[in-house]
């Protein structure tokens, strides 16, 4: 049966796929099934060797505007204990292909978070970050304490958290939360255009370049700093070394394999 919470989209460019969140009435709350059928949708991509770079975008209103609270309003403790619903994101965070989130209107509550788990955020000018959980009685559960404040520090993070207050596209920026801000009719393509720039490199560098880069958030230096050296090693046992650095001498580009 096809997903119905979220839209697949193959090859928007070379090696790139795009997966759309579709729950629009409900500005994308992320609901057991969507959360679902989103890890199904890239745990398939990142199985398929003709995908090197995976974007996941909302629509224009809303990236998605967090958790479905309806859905979560009447659980108990043991419900949400049995559910285990974060080993769904748990299932995203091993994902080895670079994603990239492309963000327009509300990224708000497990919304933010999920941008967040994605490697790099691309927003429109129109887009709003938040973690308004406090508001309803709650706090963040996927992340928003933890990835928020590594990314912006403990100031901006402690008030969005402890407030609910949404920042700009621009505030996060500023705040290096974000890679880009592009105009809303832009944010897609621009998403799109990321995703190409890395899918023209070496598929196996990539992907333990993002190993590596995630490692720094679970380690200290000196083993983050070990586990770089040894992935940079393995890399000299793949043909893309020496095609890449065959290629530079050459002064011709390089074609890579993932091999
Ligand atoms: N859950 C369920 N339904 C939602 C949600 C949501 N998070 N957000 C919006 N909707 C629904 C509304 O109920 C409404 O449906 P209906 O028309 O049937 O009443 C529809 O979407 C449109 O929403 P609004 O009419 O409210 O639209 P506005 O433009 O007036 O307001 C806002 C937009 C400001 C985004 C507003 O909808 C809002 O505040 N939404 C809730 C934001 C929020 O609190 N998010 C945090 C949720 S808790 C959470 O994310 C915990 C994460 C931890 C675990 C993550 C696991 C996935």
């Amino acid at each position: 049966m096809p997903p119905e919470y979220v839209i697949i989209h193959q090859q928007v460019a070379p090696h790139v796929a795009h997966i759309s969140l579709n729950r629009p009435k409900e500005l994308n709350a992320l609901n057991l099934q969507l959360m679902g059928e989103l890890r199904d949708a890239l745990k398939a991509l990142d199985a398929d060797d003709n995908v090197r770079v995976i974007v996941v975008s909302g629509n224009e209103k809303a990236f998605a505007a967090g958790a479905d609270i309806k859905e979560m309003a009447n659980k108990t403790a043991i419900d949400m204990f049995i559910t285990d619903q974060f080993s769904t994101w748990d299932a995203i965070k091993k994902i080895r292909k670079p994603i990239i989130a492309a963000v327009s209107g509300f990224a708000l509550g497990g919304g933010c978070e999920l941008s967040m788990l994605c490697d790099m955020i691309v927003a429109s000018e129109t887009a709003r970050f938040g973690q308004p959980e406090i508001k309803i009685g709650v706090m963040p559960g996927a992340g928003g304490t933890q990835r928020l404040t590594r990314a912006v520090g403990k100031a901006l993070a402690m008030e969005m958290v402890l407030t609910g207050r949404f920042i700009t596209a621009q505030e996060a920026m500023k705040a290096g939360l974000i890679n880009k801000v592009v105009p809303v009719e832009l944010y897609l393509q621009e998403a799109i255009k990321l995703a190409s720039e890395i899918a023209l490199l070496s598929p196996l560098a990539v992907k333990m370049a993002k190993e590596a880069v995630l490692k720094s958030f679970d380690t200290t230096l000196e083993e983050g700093l070990h586990f770089e050296r040894k992935n940079f090693y393995l890399l000299f046992a793949a043909e893309d070394q020496k095609e890449g650095m065959q290629a530079f001498m050459d002064k011709r580009a390089p074609v890579f394999k993932g091999r």
